[in-house]
């Protein structure tokens, strides 16, 4: 990754968002879904370090050449973690220290909203290897994930993903997978990039979103020809014709091509615009013995407003 894509924190910095993650963790009512536990974690965010703060202020205003950011040395107490989850759908429902540090950094960005279709509209999801879901292209499977943006289908997608670890593989050998499309529209031809920039793919919504129709047909490359945003998921988007179909792949090699792996570690958030960069993750091997892989997710929306329609009571679930 670029140099300044990558921000750690100090020892010092680490020991005060410890302190706040503390201060969030046990504000009452004790459950991370309460508006006024949100509204207690927006606050203190103003209370994280002020380094940090300033850096995810400039990454909201341009994302940079990887449209991504890995913020390192959060604090993480491997040794008072539960067994890692192994249920489809994990979710945390009850605040600790893990689910307070990205709940205060992640809040920091913008607001966090969920899917009332997807992991129970909880606002901090798990993400976690599940016996019988090896196969499965979701973050439940095990095998190679392929490159998407996270629920392309829907008009309301998260602006930004947030994973934060606190449990690598055993092997070490799993990576998140980030591809920008800043790097990737340079390796196109112009005749591919003029298919992409029409509405001619369709994005069907997953499994998990029984109630929701397919998008409406859309391109692939959105906006600025010279700094274009991207909607698509090689797992599920349909081009709607032969030559819609071929341009896809064109662009699906390119991004191939400037993909990044990222090993993440234990007190490593991964952040990417939801816009600009397609993520994924590597095949590994999960041992289902409470020490597997272990992320908290969250997404957050920077216009709150846009999808207050489908947000009952201004709550941070989306229908
Ligand atoms: O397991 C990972 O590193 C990423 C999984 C993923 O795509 C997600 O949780 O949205
Ligand atoms: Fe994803």
């Amino acid at each position: 990754m670029d140099s300044q894509s990558v921000f750690v924190l100090t020892d010092d910095e680490r020991a005060q968002l410890s302190e706040v993650a503390d201060e969030l963790a046990a504000a009452q009512p004790a459950e991370i879904d309460h508006p006024e536990w949100m509204g207690r974690g927006r606050d203190l965010s103003a209370a994280i370090p002020v380094r940090l703060a300033a850096r995810l202020r400039q990454f909201r205003h341009d994302a940079g050449p990887d449209g991504s950011i890995l913020i390192r040395n959060l604090p993480v107490r491997e040794a008072e973690l539960p067994d890692t989850p192994q249920v489809l759908g994990s979710v945390e429902r009850t605040p600790a220290h893990s689910s307070s540090v990205i709940a205060l950094t992640t809040l920091q960005l913008g607001e966090i909203i969920a899917y009332r279709n997807e992991k129970s509209g909880a606002l901090v999801q798990n993400v976690v290897p599940v016996p019988g879901q090896e196969a499965e292209q979701n973050n439940a499977g095990s095998q190679r994930l392929g490159m998407h943006a996270e629920n392309t289908f829907h008009d309301n997608r998260p602006d930004y993903v947030a994973l934060f670890c606190m449990r690598a593989d055993h092997d070490r050998v799993a990576e998140l997978q980030v591809t920008c499309v800043r790097q990737a529209v340079a390796l196109l031809t112009d005749a591919d990039r003029a298919i992409l920039t029409q509405p001619r793919y369709v994005t069907p919504p997953p499994s998990s979103f029984p109630t929701q129709t397919a998008s409406e047909p859309h391109a692939l490359l959105i906006g600025a020809d010279d700094d274009p945003n991207v909607r698509v998921d090689f797992i599920s988007t349909e081009a709607l014709d032969a030559e819609a179909g071929r341009a896809k792949d064109a662009l699906e090699d390119a991004f191939d091509k400037v993909v990044q792996g990222i090993k993440l570690e234990p007190g490593d958030l991964a952040i990417v615009n939801n816009h600009l960069v397609l993520h994924g993750r590597s095949h590994f091997t999960p041992r289902y013995d409470g020490k597997d892989r272990w992320l908290h997710r969250t997404f957050v929306q920077l216009d709150h407003r846009r999808s207050r329609a489908v947000r009952q009571s201004n709550g941070n679930v989306l229908d």
